[in-house]
């Protein structure tokens, strides 16, 4: 496998002798009374990893349990689990949560995956593969892991007719032409990858929706798809287009608080439970960005959402409602938009509806300060959105590792209950006491023969997984897993590659949107510098976004201009507020600054931005660097792709920096520093 497919599941002989003979006495056979699709599906996983990784011959299974024996079950499925009596551990893990211990049996030395339930032990499984696919110890093993979020999902932005929208590694692998009776493998292996990093849902659809979707017969095919995916705890959820009622539904309005619109809908769940019993529910966008929803009927979108998940509550569905709303028409800063929506409806919505929060309140931007909605809205469940699919930050083409990007928000001190009051402690639901809790993450897979276009994308994908299952997991921590299990154990590869890996988004910060300036990206696709962009419509113009001027730039969000901040909780807004003690990298974000106010480094604001972007372009000439010493020891196949798109990046990154300190130039007035490589 060179081309990526098998991504962070490639299990290739261990050539490391020593190391493979100490795991292949430790794990001589299996010993697992297998029940029920998961656990098939996990018999399979141990079988496939085991027998690539160690004897290249398929490992013995036996029901007697004997020196080396891995054991594998729940304490119903397999009753020398039982024996052990393992409650203190299995109280620990919940129903998802898995065991993994070196335990003697009567006398016998044994490895053992146990679980309360079929699909810890497929998560498990998943996690031992790991281990030795890291080249971590297997003596003394003591694991007991259990997620910190409910709800851990991907958001496809697919459309029926086999687009993405935002999508950069190909077409949907969504076959809604053969489905729901050919089912291509792949959904398979997508299923196997999701399951790997803990991901239990799936949303399937774009929510800009089509209501097509919604029918009968497209719901036939989704029904196949919750089929194909279930035996890996994946449950699935469909957008619901608002306005649906009108375009399949043959009524004239989808006003909420019509009785025939909410029986519209009570049907529609109807139909869609007795296909998929287990459907997670709706996931929708309303009234944002043109799409339709409550308010075109004087309603709110607690209206909105709650006759949703009055038609789903009888079966146990959920809606996820996005907070991702604003109006076109801006007399307001977009920044303050969602806050001034939907926290005077905190309390009104229905126990099943969870409230969808970007993890800034302008747009998947490169660095953003955290949602102020985080923490405004104790009563209701807050699912975090982050986006895997580079829409800002050059798509499948650059290399801009994520993980750091989703840290910075679930680390995000929002003090809405004193210190401590982090962003991932809300939307675990530990600090509202929330039953559900989750977060969300924007696909960026497509049917690319690698999923997600770049090779290193694939990072993203894992590093969003790992992260939801444990957000106090490391950005280095979780990369270094993917580095050895995606290249290599070698050391020198897993720190070059490393070291490629960690400043990368730091490096697209540099050179596309230093300082805390945001939005300045080309037009509608995003990809490339257009700080001169000018839409007519100021909520989609770079000039609204960083205000340069002859005296300075940035965007003022403190009393004196939008006082966006003011929705921030007071130590955080006190902290953002004054020039002094807001951080650098959010300063244009949140003031409009003097070309000439001096630095922490004693630069000109105007040096300073020259320099971050000449500093973004030199990071990417370091990334190439680190990646040709590398040559010789990655596979050739993955070794040129990325060494081309490298190539590319370094290229776009002079682009951005030479056309964005250009522009900038003719208005500041300022000579470029010397030190730097000239524009031009
Ligand atoms: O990031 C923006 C994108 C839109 C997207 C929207 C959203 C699905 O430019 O393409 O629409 O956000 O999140 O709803």
């Amino acid at each position: 496998d060179e081309d990526g497919y098998e991504l962070w599941l490639r299990y290739a002989l261990i050539e490391d002798t020593v190391l493979r003979t100490q795991y292949e006495n430790a794990l001589q056979a299996i010993t697992f009374n297998v029940t029920s699709p998961t656990q098939q599906a996990a018999m399979d996983e141990l079988m496939r990893g085991m027998t690539g990784l160690l004897t290249g011959r398929p490992i013995a299974t036996s029901s007697v349990i004997h020196d080396g024996t891995l054991l594998v079950g729940t304490p119903q499925s397999e009753p020398a689990i039982a024996a052990l009596e393992l409650h203190d551990a299995l109280e620990t893990l919940g129903d998802e949560g898995y065991a993994l211990l070196s335990q003697s049996i009567a006398g016998k030395r044994c490895t053992i995956i146990t679980a309360n339930s079929d699909i810890g032990l497929l998560y498990g499984s998943f996690a031992l593969l790991r281990h030795l696919q890291t080249h971590r110890s297997l003596h003394n093993l003591h694991v007991l892991s259990a997620p910190q979020m409910r709800l851990r999902m991907l958001n496809h932005w697919d459309n029926l007719d086999g687009t993405i929208e935002r999508g950069y590694a190909g077409f949907s692998l969504w076959d809604w032409h053969k489905l729901p009776h050919y089912i291509d493998p792949r959904y398979c292996d997508y299923a196997r990858a999701m399951a790997s990093i803990g991901l239990n849902a799936a949303s399937l659809t774009n929510v800009n929706a089509n209501a097509l979707v919604l029918t009968k017969a497209y719901i036939a095919k989704a029904a196949a798809l919750a089929d194909a995916f279930r035996p890996y705890g994946i449950r699935i959820y469909l957008t619901a287009r608002f306005s649906a009622p009108l375009e399949i539904g043959h009524l004239d309005t989808a006003d909420p608080l019509d009785p025939n619109v909410a029986h519209w809908w009570q049907q529609t769940a109807a139909m869609i439970y007795e296909a998929i019993p287990d459907f997670g529910g709706f996931v929708v966008k309303a009234n944002s960005e043109g799409q339709p929803g409550p308010h075109d009927y004087g309603c709110t979108h607690a209206d909105g959402a709650n006759m949703l998940a009055d038609a789903l509550a009888p079966y146990g569905g959920t809606v996820i409602w996005r907070a991702f709303v604003y109006d076109a028409d801006v007399t307001e800063d977009r920044h303050k938009q969602a806050n001034n929506q939907l926290v005077p409806l905190d309390g009104a919505f229905r126990d099943n509806v969870l409230l969808q929060v970007k993890n800034g309140a302008i747009d998947f931007q490169p660095r953003e300060p955290f949602h102020p909605l985080f923490g405004r809205m104790p009563q209701t469940p807050l699912v975090l959105e982050v986006q895997l699919t580079q829409e800002y930050l050059g798509f499948a083409t650059h290399l801009a590792y994520l993980a750091p990007l989703f840290k910075e928000t679930l680390d995000a001190d929002t003090y809405c209950q004193g210190p401590g009051s982090t962003v991932a402690k809300i939307v675990s639901g530990e600090l509202d006491g929330h039953p559900h809790s989750g977060i969300a993450a924007v696909s960026n897979i497509g049917n690319d023969r690698n999923w997600c276009g770049h090779p290193f994308a694939a990072a993203n994908w894992y590093g969003f997984g790992r992260l939801a299952w444990d957000p106090a997991l490391t950005s280095d921590g979780i990369a270094e897993e993917w580095i050895r299990m995606t290249f290599s154990n070698e050391l020198q590869i897993v720190d070059e590659i490393l070291a490629m890996m960690l400043p990368s988004r730091e490096a697209v910060v540099n050179y596309m949107t230093p300082l805390g300036l945001h939005h300045i990206m080309a037009r509608d696709h995003h990809y490339g510098p257009g700080p001169w962009v000018d839409m007519g419509r100021a909520d989609w113009t770079a000039l609204y976004y960083h205000q340069a001027d002859a005296d300075g730039i940035g965007f003022d969000r403190t009393s004196s201009g939008s006082n966006a901040i003011s929705q921030y909780f007071p130590s955080y807004a006190a902290m953002v507020s004054s020039v002094e003690t807001c951080p650098e990298t959010l300063l244009l974000w949140f003031h409009h600054v003097s070309w000439d106010h001096v630095m922490a480094s004693g630069r000109s604001l105007w040096e300073e931005l020259c320099f971050a972007y000449d500093e973004g372009v030199g990071m990417v000439r370091q990334m190439q660097a680190r990646w040709t010493a590398l040559e010789g020891l990655i596979d050739s196949a993955r070794y040129e792709h990325i060494k081309a798109l490298l190539r590319i990046q370094l290229d776009e990154a002079c682009w951005w920096r030479d056309a964005c300190l250009l522009y900038f130039q003719s208005i500041s007035g300022r000579p470029f520093p010397a030190q730097i490589e000239q524009p031009g």
